[in-house]
């Protein structure tokens, strides 16, 4: 058959289902029209409702930062010294240690521990899209040695099109303050604004020639600040060793309503 057959088919083949149409009493037409509608809104409205159910809270941060003692104080309110360096994500849905004790109804938050060993990475983007928020945990103690690997996995997040998109809020979270020769918060946030900046000129260069780049971070002509980026990114203590992490489970509960 040529194309000028096939044309005949079709067009004989819409032209009864026209005149099957005009038979069928109005009724049964609206009907079916009001179904398909009706199933349309459905799915939509599940889409909508699946995309909204952000309440995971993700540790990420470098091995050895302290993210999944961070973890056990959260859930048990105990550090579990001793136990060994995993390399599966932990996860639990828990209500707070620090919580427990309340009365009332509260509400379970899902945490995440994200290893922070670069070939388990891609994890990250498992959790991402039901993300409430994002905890960051930096070594305040050994911190200088890692400053570039921490900035690159942190501009890493930032510049990711989950965290762009959906804002996720990002707390920079400098532990084991139980150290005195632990660094400042405000020491660290410097270093990594400059050490983003500077990664940024670069990555800017290269992306213009392969377009790869999810998201720009920052303002173009101006020094990296947190304060540029469109989420939320602000910075905390803690020391999961002692067990003070009121920083952590302010902010998880800032994000995550009981
Ligand atoms: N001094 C001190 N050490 C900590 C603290 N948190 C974790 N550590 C130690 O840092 C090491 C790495 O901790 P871990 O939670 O396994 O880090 P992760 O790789 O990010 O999960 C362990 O030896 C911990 O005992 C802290 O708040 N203070
Ligand atoms: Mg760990």
């Amino acid at each position: 058959m040529d194309i000028e057959q096939w044309n005949q088919v079709v067009r004989e083949w819409i032209d009864k289902t026209a005149q099957q149409l005009r038979q069928l009493p109005i009724e049964q037409i609206y009907v079916a029209v009001g179904v398909l509608v009706l199933t349309f809104v459905f799915f939509l409205l599940i889409s909508l409702f699946k995309r909204s159910k952000s309440d995971t809270i993700v540790l990420a941060g470098l091995s050895g930062s302290g993210k999944t003692v961070l973890f056990y104080q959260l859930r048990d309110g105990s550090a579990h010294q001793g136990t060994v360096t995993s390399m599966d994500p932990n996860e639990g849905n828990f209500v707070l240690h620090s919580e427990s004790s309340k009365k009332g109804k509260i509400k379970p938050v899902r945490v995440v521990d994200v290893p922070g060993h670069s070939r388990l990475r891609p994890k990250l983007d498992e959790y991402l899209p039901q993300a409430a928020g994002l905890i960051f945990v930096v070594d305040a103690l050994d911190f200088l040695p890692n400053c570039r690997a921490a900035a690159e996995y942190l501009y890493e997040i930032l510049t990711k099109a989950t965290v762009v998109k959906k804002k996720v809020p990002v707390i920079i979270v400098c532990n084991k303050t139980d150290k005195v020769t632990a660094h400042t918060k405000e020491f660290i946030r410097k270093q990594l604004e400059k050490e983003i900046d500077k990664l940024r000129a670069s990555r800017t260069a290269i992306s213009a020639a392969d377009m790869s780049t999810e998201y720009a971070l920052g303002v173009a002509g101006e020094t990296f600040t947190f304060s540029q980026c469109h989420n939320k990114v602000s910075v905390g203590e803690s020391s999961g060793i002692t067990g003070d992490i009121s920083q952590v489970e302010q902010f998880i509960r800032e994000h995550v309503r009981p």
